[in-house]
């Protein structure tokens, strides 16, 4: 039996199962799901959970703030059997993975489909057609990781499983021992651009444009107008995005998916503390009621290594998918899931040639 370890994930067990399966999977609700904020005194076991930026916050009087995406919220799944983890990163290729949530307040916040980019937000310059809500992967510090239900555990919540209950970071918000109060956060929102896992927490501040796994749509509403309660928000993440893709890929190699949902709408109307903005807020498992917390669902075809364009086989098509890919950074093309598509990936059809 091999087992995998990946980085800010627990380890799997191998299961054999059969390559060009596709397995789809359909939750009604999360394993779970947490507002990550560090004022929230009950992380995880609140109702409702609210995405928020720190910006406009720092002042003269004020010096002293938080992430800019300050309210995070953390939704997790852990996948059953039928989608065997430890196959390694060729073992899996997503075809389509779609998260909901509902949200739970009312006419607040305007609705944007888009990206902003980060200079939109200098000088709390603010945007007349409101801010998106957008999905991120989840990264862990200081020893954190994921991890799936196990009963033998006394509690979920305890070092190093990050769960409902677990604590945001070392210290307090304010007080003694409680600075620096940014980049400290436990579980943080990220993106992988190049494969290279960034921080997304602070990136007007960090001069980058982050990459997004999605960005919520809300269906049958004009871009700007104010979000009514009880909508469904829907992020369909972009699975043709190599780096996306590996994220999933490796989420299924561990069982189980941890996703963070942020925004940097203003937490503010401006000055010091919060208060007054116009931001999200989600429905949490906790409410209890069928069909509003949050969903997702995800459809996935088990592969192997050289299946270049993951139909489930290899054969003269993945060398076409190599010659038509060249040079990029797939997932198509990249038969041996390194990231780029060169003549290993040739190589590597050949290798498995007539494989399943
Ligand atoms: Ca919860
Ligand atoms: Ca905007
Ligand atoms: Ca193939
Ligand atoms: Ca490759």
């Amino acid at each position: 039996m091999k087992l995998s370890t990946i980085s800010g994930l627990c380890s799997v067990a191998a299961v054999s199962a059969a390559s060009g399966q596709v397995v789809s999977l359909s939750f009604d609700a999360p394993t779970i799901d947490r507002w990550v904020y560090p004022f929230a005194s009950s992380a995880g076991y609140e109702f409702e959970a609210k995405t928020f930026s720190s910006l406009g916050q720092e002042t003269a009087f004020f010096p002293i703030t938080f992430d800019q995406r300050d309210g995070q919220i953390m939704v997790g799944f852990d996948f059953p059997a039928n989608l065997p983890p430890g196959r390694g990163a060729c073992g899996y290729r997503v075809i389509s993975a779609v998260l909901t949530l509902k949200v739970s307040n009312h006419n607040v916040y305007k609705y944007d489909p888009t990206y902003d980019g980060w200079q939109t937000y200098l000088n709390g310059a603010g945007d007349a057609d409101g801010r998106p809500i957008e999905l991120y992967g989840a990264a862990f510090r200081n020893g954190w990781m994921a991890c799936r239900i196990d009963p033998s555990m006394p509690a979920l919540n305890q070092f190093p499983c990050y769960w409902e209950g677990s604590p945001e970071r070392a210290a307090p918000p304010f007080g003694p021992g409680s600075f620096p109060t940014r980049d400290t956060r436990y579980a943080y929102a990220t993106d992988y651009a190049g494969r290279v896992e960034r921080d997304v927490s602070n990136n007007v501040r960090d001069q980058f444009d982050s990459k997004p796994f999605a960005v919520g749509q809300i269906g049958g509403l004009a871009p700007g107008a104010l979000v009514p309660v009880d909508r469904d928000t829907v992020f369909t993440l972009n699975v043709n995005d190599a780096d996306v893709q590996a994220y999933l890929r490796r989420a299924c190699d561990a069982g189980l998916v941890r996703l963070l949902v942020t925004s940097l709408q203003q937490a503010s109307a401006g000055g010091p503390g919060p208060g007054g903005g116009s931001f999200a807020s989600f429905y949490t498992k906790e409410i209890g009621i069928d069909g509003f917390g949050p969903r997702f669902s995800i459809s996935v075809r088990l592969t192997s290594a050289g299946d270049a364009d993951g139909s489930g086989g290899v054969d003269f098509a993945d060398i076409t998918s190599v010659l038509t890919n060249w040079g990029l950074v797939g997932p198509d093309g990249d038969a041996n899931c390194d990231g780029v598509v060169n003549f290993s990936d040739i190589t590597e059809v050949l290798t498995n040639w007539g494989s399943l």
